[in-house]
């Protein structure tokens, strides 16, 4: 049978980019989104549903050879906050559904299933502490930060049980940083506020910030986000205990963001009206994070500086 790739919300800011890279290595995909696909691609087989639909996500499985997952349907933070019960039932629920119907698929079949999940910074907290590892204080205080850190969990309990079994799941997950796009503006995140304000300079619109001009939080590009993840899914195996792996491209803080911004494009202006809501989650997230494990177990590296980091975006935003 036909091996294929299985990627959920192939909508969103890291779906979408996903689903070209994956048919640029040409593997047959099937893509899941609550919404309708913003363009089509031939060889790939879309399905408008929810993931709550356990009757499809069970049927998929059944009737396809599912190789790899790639799953980014999910509730962001601050969304994730407005909605806890639907959080619950997208964010965890449905994703143990996932895990288990990947798992037991490859089992029954006798072979392995590579599975990405884009866990967060949001796993951290409840104190926000700088260069983070890994194996850091791992107490979030936010419903996101544990639904990201329930599946984490989840899915390197069943990926230990697999290596028992030599068949089952291969459970790989990144905790994202803020991911900054040159061409999309995301909401529903606490660190949105970086890509809206590079986003509103680029406009020539003032911005009203809703964080702390002191508040440090690591950020990643979208064009390191994917190879990242296509990186990690390409190794035969990752042999470590950990699973869910720290990347950062740079770290700073709104004042030196905005800062920079204001260097960059003289007549942008920005205010800053802390909102406690994000407030109190950023103030719960890392400042840094340590990456030694992703360069030791599978070779992840950056070097970038801020100001190269945000020409780059800028450059490719134009
Ligand atoms: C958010 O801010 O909620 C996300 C994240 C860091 O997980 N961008």
């Amino acid at each position: 049978m036909e091996q294929k790739v299985l990627i959920t919300g192939f909508n969103g800011e890291l779906g979408s980019k996903i689903v070209k890279k994956l048919v640029e290595h040409n593997k047959k995909v099937i893509a899941i989104d609550i919404n309708d696909s913003q363009e089509k691609i031939n060889s790939v087989t879309y399905i408008k549903d929810t993931i709550l639909n356990y009757d499809l996500i069970n049927s998929i499985f059944k009737k396809n050879y599912i190789s790899e997952v790639y799953h980014f349907a999910a509730l962001l933070s601050q969304t994730a906050s407005k909605n806890p019960k639907l959080a619950i039932q997208v964010n965890e629920d449905a994703s143990r559904n996932l895990i288990d119907c990947a798992f037991q698929n490859a089992v029954d079949n006798n072979y392995i299933t590579k599975f990405f999940f884009p866990s967060s910074i949001a796993v951290y907290g409840p104190r926000k502490i700088k260069f983070a590892s890994e194996q850091d204080i791992i107490k979030p205080n936010t419903i996101y930060g544990n639904n990201k850190l329930a599946i984490e969990q989840y899915g390197s309990r069943v990926h230990e049980k697999s290596n028992l079994k030599v068949c089952g799941l291969d459970f790989r997950s990144i905790r994202f940083p803020g991911v900054i796009s040159y061409d999309t503006v995301p909401s529903g995140g606490t660190t949105d506020y970086a890509s809206q304000m590079i986003h509103a300079a680029l406009k020539g619109q003032h911005f009203d910030c809703n964080l702390l001009p002191e508040t440090s939080l690591p950020f990643i590009s979208i064009n390191k986000t994917i190879s990242s993840i296509m990186k990690l899914m390409s190794f035969k195996n990752i042999n470590s205990i950990i699973r869910a792996f720290n990347v950062e491209e740079v770290n700073f803080s709104v004042k030196e963001l905005s800062d920079m911004l204001i260097q960059k494009f003289p007549t942008f202006t920005v205010s800053f009206n802390e909102e406690k809501k994000f407030q109190s989650v950023a103030d719960t997230w890392p400042s840094s994070l340590n990456c030694d494990n992703s360069k030791k177990y599978w070779k992840f590296s950056s070097n970038m500086q801020l100001e190269d980091f945000l020409d780059n975006i800028i450059d490719k935003a134009k």
